[in-house]
């Protein structure tokens, strides 16, 4: 049986829909033009004006937001409230210059957490239910999204956070735990586990709900299988709220956008214009219901495509498929992420020459990060203990701006391959956007 949260909200019109977007847009776009400068004057320079958006038919009227401009408007220059009227901040795992801090009311956050009691009654989860919830909590999105959510529908909720297997699994069998939530990558890092230690009998899961990163269909069977579950696929991100921007329902064909909420586009991400639904293109979306922290037209980068076919679940909500790729070069690696501009420049800082290749790669399904690095032709010359210091001093340098483990290997002057066109900087293996 399907559950629902807000079921006159998922399963509302179309025309509904519409119509609650335009009424909401109209007056979204009036709040940010009256308390958002930086956002009036890309309106200004644009010529359009808040009487010129009258409905979602305006909406590619608007100026698009990108990273960049939360980078220059960084910290407060894209905030619509008060500060004082803001209760909450969270931040992506990105670091220095590429940090995204995003401001929450007491209201965005209720709007945010209902969003992911809709993902977690989508996937069975009822006040019956205990569920296990180990995103990481803090900056991150994921932990206080899905905790929040699990706390709306009643659910008993165990805040594990991420990491420690031993104890998230001796708690998954104490108490019970029936709904879990973490990466698709922890999640079959869990599956083996409780495969080794057969612990399979002991456990009650009934289903998952697996986000913030990409995974295939295969990975998704492996999982199923090994813990017995249905898995649900959750995204989001932390500029747009969080997990529950959209989510799986039953028929685990596509994640409903909550478009009440958000509205979302697809535009071509050369020219920028909007493409036809059905075409795949970079996702754009922009907030309605968001306070402090609106969001116009802001582009993910993520590559997708919408389909509003029937779905067999109920809702009438658009979906939107798995990601299917990147728009740009943002690489997510153990969840964070990572952008090889921020690799180039530690190498840069430390005198190395811009020679290097960032090779991903994912052992026991745990990803694994390795910087190969050319050195000086001076360098090469130096005692094989100082290359292993020069390494271990990038090692830390790599883990101060990123926040994780990269493997560094100083290697020979001109060893790394060099092309004709553009320098290939990163090997990703784990064919993460291969969706069979
Ligand atoms: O990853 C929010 C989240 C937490 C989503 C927990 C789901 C579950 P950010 O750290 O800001 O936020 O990263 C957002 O992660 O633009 C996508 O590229 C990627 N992403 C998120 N969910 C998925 C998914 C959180 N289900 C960026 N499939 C997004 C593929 C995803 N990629």
């Amino acid at each position: 049986m399907e559950h629902y949260y807000q079921p006159e909200i998922e399963c509302a019109s179309r025309e509904q829909i519409r119509a609650w977007q335009s009424e909401r847009l109209v007056k979204q776009v009036a709040h940010v033009y009256k308390n958002v400068p930086y956002y009036r004057n890309l309106m200004d320079a644009k010529g359009v004006t808040p009487a010129d958006i009258q409905s979602v038919d305006d909406l590619h009227k608007l100026p698009f937001l990108t990273k960049n401009d939360l980078r220059d408007a960084y910290p407060y220059g894209l905030l619509a409230m008060p500060l004082s009227d803001c209760v909450r901040i969270q931040s992506t795992s990105g670091t220095t210059g590429k940090r995204v801090v995003a401001f929450y009311t007491q209201h965005d956050l209720d709007l945010w957490e209902e969003c992911c009691a809709r993902a977690l009654m989508a996937a069975g989860a009822t006040k019956e239910d205990v569920v296990q919830v180990c995103y990481g909590y803090g900056l991150f999105t994921g932990g206080p999204g899905l905790n929040g959510g699990s706390h709306k529908v009643g659910s008993l909720t165990l805040p594990m956070s991420s990491g420690n297997t031993d104890r998230q699994l001796q708690f998954m069998c104490d108490l019970g735990a029936t709904v879990l939530c973490c990466t698709p990558s922890y999640a079959a890092y869990l599956a083996e586990s409780i495969h080794e230690r057969g612990l399979r009998d002991q456990i009650k899961l009934k289903s998952g709900i697996f986000g913030a990163e990409a995974w295939s269909e295969a990975m998704r069977r492996d999982i199923q299988e090994k813990l017995g579950i249905k898995a649900y696929d959750i995204y989001g991100l932390t500029e747009i709220s969080g997990p529950g921007v959209s989510y799986e329902c039953s028929e685990q064909t596509g994640m409903h956008i909550n478009e009440d909420h958000f509205i979302a586009e697809i535009i071509d991400p050369e020219t920028g214009e909007v493409l036809p639904e059905g075409e795949k293109g970079e996702l754009v979306f922009t907030t309605i219901t968001k306070q402090a922290f609106p969001m116009m037209r802001y582009r993910t980068r993520d590559i997708c495509i919408l389909t509003r076919e029937k779905c067999s679940c109920g809702r009438t909500h658009v979906k939107m498929c798995k990601p299917m790729g990147r728009s740009d070069d943002m690489l997510i690696v153990k969840g964070v992420n990572v952008f090889p501009s921020q690799i180039e420049a530690v190498l840069l800082a430390k005198g190395y020459p811009a020679n290097y290749q960032i090779i991903v790669s994912r052992e026991n399904n745990s990803d694994k990060l390795e910087v190969q690095v050319e050195m000086t032709p001076e360098m090469f010359s130096d005692a094989v203990r100082e290359i292993a210091e020069k390494e271990k001093e990038l090692i830390d340098a790599l883990k101060a701006m990123l926040g994780i483990y990269a493997k560094v290997r100083l290697v020979e002057p001109k060893t790394i391959t060099r092309s004709e066109g553009k320098a290939v900087r990163v090997i990703d293996q784990r064919n993460l956007y291969d969706n069979k």
